[in-house]
């Protein structure tokens, strides 16, 4: 089992010829690791084309990129710019979306490798206070890819992402709390996609969940289609709403965002409790009529201070989730290959 993980790690780490690769530059005095991926050869989309639309398409994804993240300490925020072939900035709206992941650390309610940020072409570049940090180390194995969403009209040749990812140090005092990265899906299947179909109608999904440590939300956002309505999250004990995310939506139910919420690095947050049973629910209200063949998706995403990080589910390469999202991964961006989480 191992060895099929080592060999198709090491098939990601030599890309093909003309593929982008990443290279990281430590900023020290900046306290910044700067990751630059390209070249991308980015195509002008279609008018008028749509998210699912877009995911049927085969080059939707870039392939996984990977990077060596360089410095012991707790990133702590991200912004991002890219440039074209001359090196002069394009609008960044032209990525759709963007996924980091760290090859080190495994997720709290799934056998899948921690996605430690994500960025869409709503997101404003971001961080969290000095007091917070995810916990990363010199060498951590890095990865990322992106979908392009080139709405100009022209092809674009030879684009650049800039990534400056923000850190601090170890000798910080106070150190930061470790805070890591949440995810929890209304539909996901391991090494596949998260994707359903939209009935007609209002509709909703929900999934399950049991923390293996208990700890406190600090803040929360999410992700939905048109037609989204909200996610929420509620205890599954009792039925409680906890929390919910609204979609940003129009009077015809296109969807445009998602709202963000924080609950105070200071206080309590949102408190889940070790092997209590909670459920994450994707509301969908569609006007038009007909079911939209796989429409759907419907995630939180939070950032999780755990009261006990030793108690976080350890990485164990040998689980098949872990090895079924190595190969969803390494798959990315290839031909026939969907659109996922
Ligand atoms: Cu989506």
């Amino acid at each position: 089992m191992l060895s099929v993980v080592m060999l198709s790690a090491l098939a990601v780490t030599a890309p093909r010829d003309g593929e982008p690769v990443a290279t990281v530059r430590h900023d020290a005095a900046k306290r910044e690791v700067v990751v630059t991926a390209g070249p991308f050869s980015v195509k002008a989309m279609a008018p008028g084309m749509k998210h699912e639309e877009m995911g049927m398409m085969e080059d939707h994804n870039t392939p996984l990129i990977r990077f060596e993240w360089p410095v012991d300490g707790s990133f702590r925020g991200f912004a991002i710019e890219i440039v074209d072939a001359k090196g002069a900035p394009i609008d960044r709206k032209m990525v759709h979306h963007l996924i980091a992941i760290n090859f080190d650390r495994r997720q709290l309610f799934y056998p899948m490798y921690e996605r430690i940020f994500g960025i869409g072409s709503e997101t404003e570049d971001a961080s969290i206070p000095k007091s917070l940090g995810v916990p990363v180390k010199a060498g951590n194995k890095m990865g990322m890819y992106l979908a392009w969403a080139n709405e100009t009209g022209k092809d674009v040749e030879g684009a650049q992402v800039v990534l400056r990812l923000s850190y601090s140090p170890t000798n910080l005092n106070p150190r930061p709390l470790a805070a890591l990265p949440i995810y929890m899906d209304v539909n996901l299947t391991v090494g596949k996609g998260n994707e359903y179909d939209v009935p007609v109608g209002r509709s909703e999904k929900g999934w399950e969940f049991t923390p293996a440590v208990g700890g406190r939300i600090l803040g929360i956002s999410g992700h939905m289609h048109d037609y989204g309505v909200e996610v929420r999250l509620e205890d599954a004990e009792t039925g409680k709403v906890l929390t919910k995310v609204n979609a940003k939506r129009a009077a015809d139910g296109k969807v445009s965002g998602i709202e963000r919420k924080l609950f105070g690095v200071t206080g309590q947050g949102l408190r889940l409790r070790e092997g209590r049973k909670y459920r994450v629910v994707g509301v969908y209200d569609n006007p038009t009529g007909q079911p939209i063949k796989n429409g759907a998706m419907a995630h939180m995403v939070g950032l999780y201070v755990p009261d006990d990080v030793k108690k976080w589910p350890a990485l164990d390469l040998g689980d098949e989730g872990l090895q079924d999202d190595l190969a969803y991964l390494s798959a990315m961006g290839m031909a026939g290959h969907k659109h996922g989480n």
